[in-house]
């Protein structure tokens, strides 16, 4: 990303969202970075824009990041709205003008939620408002979910990289969601358990999947004793079938959970699928 372009706004002074990078130029969402508890968006141009395009002017830089501007602001208006023809026609509009769909998920929809989150403690919004909007959400996890469907990445043959589960207690089950079609998005294999998985049965899971490793979605810290159990049982298998343990989510992203015993703790997705 060149510092030149770069052009950040706030959503809120009060909202806690990672900062997130856009490449202004080719609409992909380049990922979070630190400090993640940045409330911004970034844009610059990606490394293959700046070497590809040296000549683009600053105003078309400026005319893409106005649009992007324009989704995140529309898809908040539509969500508070319950308006779902309108989050359909911004997932349309946003996929024509070269977003990857899982990009409107990472890249818009998340700190969405993280402004409704802060506006819901806040007590701006009631909590029916936070449900009605959460529901909406998973409306448009449908939405992307179907527009990947015609060109769906072919998951890479092979034993799964991960397998994807919830902390025990966990009911946010958006981020579950959302991550699973990130990593199938990079052709990643990740067998995904969105609800409840009985501990117990866990390493029957894993010895059927047998992935590399086992992630897992902690929102709160009170489920780290939880998520400390699954490591512990992770740990007790043999060698041989021993999947590594990375523990990510709202707890991890936030700096509210720093460690967890037997486990790599997260804050960056991208880290994921590079080994
Ligand atoms: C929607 C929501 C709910 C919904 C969930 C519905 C559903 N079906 O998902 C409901 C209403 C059920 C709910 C309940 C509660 N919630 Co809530 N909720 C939220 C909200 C607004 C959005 C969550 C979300 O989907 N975010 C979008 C996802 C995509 O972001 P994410 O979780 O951070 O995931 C990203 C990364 O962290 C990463 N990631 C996620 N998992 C993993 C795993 C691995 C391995 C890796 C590498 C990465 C990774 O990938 C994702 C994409 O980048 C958040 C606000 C927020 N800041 O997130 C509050 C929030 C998480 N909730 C909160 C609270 C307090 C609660 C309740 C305790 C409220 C209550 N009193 O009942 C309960 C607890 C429920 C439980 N037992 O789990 C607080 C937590 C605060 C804290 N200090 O811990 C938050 C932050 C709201 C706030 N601002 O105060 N909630
Ligand atoms: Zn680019």
């Amino acid at each position: 990303m060149i510092d030149a372009a770069a052009d950040r706004f706030a959503c809120s002074d009060e909202v806690l969202t990672p900062m997130l990078k856009w490449c202004s130029y080719c609409q992909q969402f380049q990922g979070e970075t630190s400090p993640y508890e940045d409330c911004s968006v970034t844009y610059g141009l990606c490394r293959r824009c700046e070497s590809d395009h040296p000549d683009i002017f600053a105003s078309e830089v400026v005319r893409h990041s106005e649009f992007l501007r324009s989704v995140y602001h529309s898809l908040y208006e539509a969500g508070r709205r319950n308006d779902l023809p309108s989050a359909q026609q911004l997932v349309k509009e946003s996929i024509a003008a070269n977003f990857r769909p899982v990009d409107i998920l990472l890249g818009i929809l998340t700190p969405l939620l993280y402004k409704i989150g802060e506006q819901w403690r806040s007590g701006t919004v009631t909590v029916a408002d936070e449900h009605e909007f959460t529901a909406f959400s998973g409306r448009v996890i449908e939405m992307i979910e179907a527009s990947m469907q015609p060109g769906r990445t072919r998951r890479r043959a092979g034993v799964p990289r991960y397998f994807l589960m919830n902390a025990p207690g966990n009911t946010h089950t958006l981020a579950v969601r959302i991550l699973a079609l990130w990593l199938e998005s990079r052709g990643i294999c990740t067998p995904t358990v969105v609800n409840h998985l009985d501990p117990r049965e866990l390493p029957q899971h894993i010895l059927k999947a047998a992935p590399k490793a086992l992630l897992i979605s902690m929102a709160l810290p009170q489920q780290l004793n939880s998520v400390a159990a699954i490591s512990a049982r992770v740990g007790e298998l043999p060698a041989g079938v021993r999947p590594k343990v990375i523990v990510g989510g709202y707890a991890i992203k936030s700096g509210l959970v720093r460690f967890v015993p037997g486990a790599d703790v997260v804050t960056d997705i991208n880290s994921l699928g590079t080994s």
